[in-house]
């Protein structure tokens, strides 16, 4: 199945979506189908567990034509390969440092000759098999995110870009503004500095770079640099503002 967003990506049509933690697939079936072009479904912060997550997978599929990333918790190839067959498409790694960790990376999401990637018959991503050429065309369609948090990531970038099979990067600004000295102020004009080099450097190199925003001109900043996938907001932060503005109506 073709997978739109990786596309899309590399065609540098910027992508807007929504970061989710609540672990709800019932919110993950409602936002999927409010127009966003990816949800985010986050397994390395906030409560799901891979079960969680394959049901956030399935009102996903029910609720709209929104690409669902997820963010795995680790770089584990066997929790990879459980992720990949629940379908999986698009990947996103926290905390890739170097090369060795990417490429390690890449070869957990592809099957062998190229890869270590498991072998399961008939998989939800494979359709429980229905989809009969999966395993020999799922590679193609395979997004592969990798997370720059570090100072020593970026010393490596260029290094990262240059593996095939590294899709694309987005910037995490709050491991990295840490990793700068700079916890709890990602949006400091010295990370932000950092942030919008980072940004040009993986362009430079031909990869597609991303990142989670939800200042308004720093969005549109990051668009006119050539960003191609933004998270623009939260389903906690929605529901937290949205509740707090309606109650303030009144108070
Ligand atoms: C970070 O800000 O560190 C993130 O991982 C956000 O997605
Ligand atoms: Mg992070």
């Amino acid at each position: 199945q073709k997978n739109h967003f990786k596309h899309a990506i590399k065609n540098n049509t910027v992508q807007l979506g929504l970061w989710t933690q609540l672990g709800s697939y019932i919110a993950a079936e409602i936002l999927s189908g409010c127009g966003y072009d990816f949800i985010g479904l986050d397994a390395e912060h906030g409560p799901s567990e891979y079960i969680e997550i394959y049901t956030q997978l399935q009102a996903c599929a029910a609720g709209g034509p929104t690409q669902p990333i997820v963010r795995i918790p680790n770089h584990d190839i066997s929790l990879i390969k459980r992720y990949l067959d629940a379908g999986v498409n698009t990947l996103m790694v926290p905390q890739v440092d170097t090369v060795e960790q990417a490429k390690a990376l890449v070869s957990a999401v592809r099957y062998p000759p190229h890869g270590v990637r498991g072998y399961c018959g008939a998989p939800r991503a494979s359709g429980f098999g229905r989809i009969k050429n999966y395993a020999t065309t799922c590679e193609e369609e395979i997004c592969l995110i990798v997370m720059p948090e570090t100072t020593l990531a970026l010393e490596n970038i260029e290094a990262m870009a240059a593996i095939d099979g590294v899709d694309a990067f987005f910037i995490g600004p709050g491991d990295l503004a840490a990793s700068l000295g700079y916890i709890g102020q990602p949006m400091h004009p010295d990370v932000i500095n950092v942030i919008e080099d980072t940004g040009r450097r993986i362009k430079a190199a031909g990869k597609a770079v991303g990142i989670l925003c939800t200042d308004e001109a720093q969005t549109r900043r990051y668009i006119e640099l050539g960003f191609q996938m933004i998270a623009i907001g939260s389903d906690q932060g929605l529901l937290t503002k949205g509740a707090e503005q309606l109650l303030a109506t009144f108070r």
